[in-house]
C-alpha cells in the first residue's frame, strides 16, 4: 500500500479512491490520510459471522465504486460472497513463489525447507487461499545467513516494484483475468529485475 501510494505518477494512470482496514490502528490508514486519500476501518470484532463482516465490508468499498480492489497486508480471509462480488477485479500479494508456502509465517517455512529461491506472488484472487491465477512474481535468492526478517526485507524491496507494475498495468488495461486465466497484453514485470526499481 505504501509502495502504491508513493507513485505519485500512476496517479496519471489511476485514483487510489480508498484505503480501508480492519484495524482503527493500522498504519497504513494514517499513511493513506497523509496522502490525501480517504480512509475507513471496519472493525471485524464488531460483527457475529465472518459472512456479515464481509457484506459491510463490501458496503464500505463500493462506496467509493473502485474498478480494482487490492489486498496489501489485509489478513482476514475473505468469504465466497465477498470475492464473487470482486470476481475478475480482486487482487493479493502473497509473501512467496506460489504454490509454494500459501498461508502464514511463509519467510521462516521457506527457510527451514532449505529453499535457494523465494518471492512474492501478486494474484487474483478466489475462494481458495492463495490460490488464485498468478499475475506476477518476483523471485529472490535465500543466502545461508537469512533470517525470516531479512529475507522478509529482502522480498518486501521487490514487493514494492511488481505490486504498483500490476496496477498499473491493471489500469491501462494490459492484465485481464478471462476464467482462470491471466492475460497480459503489456510488458509483464520481470521475475529477476524491474525497470521500476
Ligand atoms: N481470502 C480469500 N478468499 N482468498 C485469498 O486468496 C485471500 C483471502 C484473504 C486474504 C491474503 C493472504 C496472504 O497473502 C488473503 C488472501 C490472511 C490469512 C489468515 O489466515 C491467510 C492468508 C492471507 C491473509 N487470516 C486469519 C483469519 O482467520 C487471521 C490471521 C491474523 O489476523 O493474523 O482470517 O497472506
Amino acid at each position: 500500500m505504501q509502495a502504491l501510494l508513493a507513485h505519485p505518477q500512476h496517479r496519471q494512470s489511476y485514483e487510489i479512491v480508498a484505503v480501508v482496514s480492519n484495524k482503527p490502528s493500522a498504519q497504513g490508514l494514517d499513511l493513506a490520510r497523509s496522502h490525501g486519500v480517504q480512509t475507513q476501518s471496519l472493525q471485524h470484532t464488531g460483527f457475529p459471522t465472518r459472512e456479515l463482516f464481509d457484506e459491510a465490508l463490501v458496503k464500505t468499498i463500493d462506496a467509493h465504486a473502485p474498478d480494482l480492489v487490492v489486498l496489501a497486508g489485509f489478513m482476514r480471509i475473505l468469504s465466497n460472497g465477498f470475492v464473487a462480488h470482486y470476481a475478475q477485479r480482486l487482487i493479493n500479494i502473497h509473501p512467496s513463489l506460489l504454490p509454494s508456502f500459501a498461508g502464514l509465517n511463509t519467510h521462516q517455512r521457506a527457510i527451514e525447507a532449505g529453499c535457494q529461491l523465494h518471492g512474492a506472488t501478486v494474484h487474483f484472487v478466489t475462494a481458495e487461499l492463495d490460490h488464485g491465477p498468478i499475475v506476477a512474481q518476483a523471485a529472490v535468492e535465500i543466502a545461508p545467513d537469512d533470517t525470516p526478517d531479512t529475507l522478509a526485507a529482502r522480498v518486501l524491496q521487490r514487493e514494492h516494484e511488481i505490486l504498483p507494475a500490476c496496477v498499473l498495468a491493471f489500469a491501462h488495461g494490459q492484465l485481464q483475468l478471462d476464467g482462470l486465466r491471466v492475460l497480459w497484453h503489456g510488458q509483464r514485470p520481470s521475475v529477476f529485475t524491474s525497470k521500476e526499481a
